[in-house]
């Protein structure tokens, strides 16, 4: 019997639109205006990165580049963080955002056959809600059913924490359910939450590990404009549409496998398995 995904879960930086340049700028142009010395250039962004959340990420930095610094600043990272938000969210009324290939068009073909759409990001909602009014091609907002951010649970990616929340709110179970994310950290956190999980990594997360998921590919394709197959399911489609999902989904070796919590990884096939 073939299984039909009942919700596609996306994560947002990265996934959705390549984001990353765009809050570095921010935190750099933040920390200018505050007159201080601190510049992010892109070697140093790559490893900060590992940190998720934006105020993690600066408290990580105080603690490990700026240790004499730490103690002054500790107390304003929440504030220095919101004028970055401010200061991204800006950013995005400026600028030409374009939505990563096939995210739109997987989208509108979600919600016309009667799929649930949800979003489990660790940015702030408030950088969703701009990215979403000012991305093209336009996607109706309320396509997606439950948003769920980075400061509304304890613990952000790789803790399953947010699409756990997701999936109580959705109210479907993790396997009838697929995540689509860019990063190593967005795939653990996704497959501990036991969903499915393919990867289209970014520019930030193109040397990641993508260990879980159940495909990786360049992107989600369009028609005319495959997508590169990297690596498990998909080596035979140009783009990843919700016909195939369902095709993917009722393979049960996509599905993680085990308990929660131990060891929980779908194997990564291989394109030969995908031909038995
Ligand atoms: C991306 C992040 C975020 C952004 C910055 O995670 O880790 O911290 O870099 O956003 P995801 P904030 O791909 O899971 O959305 O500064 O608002 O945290
Ligand atoms: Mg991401």
């Amino acid at each position: 019997m073939r299984a039909a995904v009942k919700a596609l879960i996306f994560d947002v930086d990265g996934t959705l639109v390549d984001t990353e340049e765009i809050h570095r700028q921010a935190f750099n142009e933040t920390f200018a205006s505050l007159g201080l010395d601190w510049n992010w250039h892109r070697a140093l962004y790559g490893k900060l990165l590992q940190v998720t959340g934006g105020k993690e990420r600066l408290l990580h930095y105080l603690a490990r580049y700026r240790p004499d610094e730490a103690p002054e600043w500790a107390d304003g990272v929440k504030e220095i963080h919101a004028l970055k938000t401010a200061r991204y969210t800006a950013l995005l009324e400026q600028g030409e955002i374009a939505f990563r290939p096939g995210i739109a068009r997987l989208i509108e073909e979600a919600v016309s056959t009667g799929r649930r759409v949800a979003i489990a990001t660790t940015t702030t909602r408030a950088n969703v809600v701009a990215l979403l009014q000012h991305a093209t091609p336009k996607i109706n907002a309320s396509a997606f059913e439950v948003i769920v951010a980075g400061d509304e649970v304890a613990r952000k990616k790789p803790s399953p924490e947010v699409y756990d929340e997701v999936l109580r709110q959705l109210g479907i179970p993790a396997s009838q359910c697929v995540a689509i994310e860019d990063s190593a950290n967005g795939v653990l956190s996704a497959c501990r939450a036991g969903i499915p999980t393919l990867a289209t990594p970014s520019l930030y997360t193109m040397g990641d590990d993508f260990f879980g998921a159940f495909a990786v590919m360049s992107d989600l394709g369009e028609p005319q404009r495959s997508f590169v197959h990297i690596d498990g399911a998909g080596f035979d489609e140009e783009m990843v549409s919700v016909a195939a999902i369902d095709r993917w989904l009722s393979l049960s070796r996509f599905l993680p496998r085990g308990s929660r919590g131990k060891g929980l990884h779908p194997p990564l096939v291989t394109a030969l398995e995908m031909t038995q």
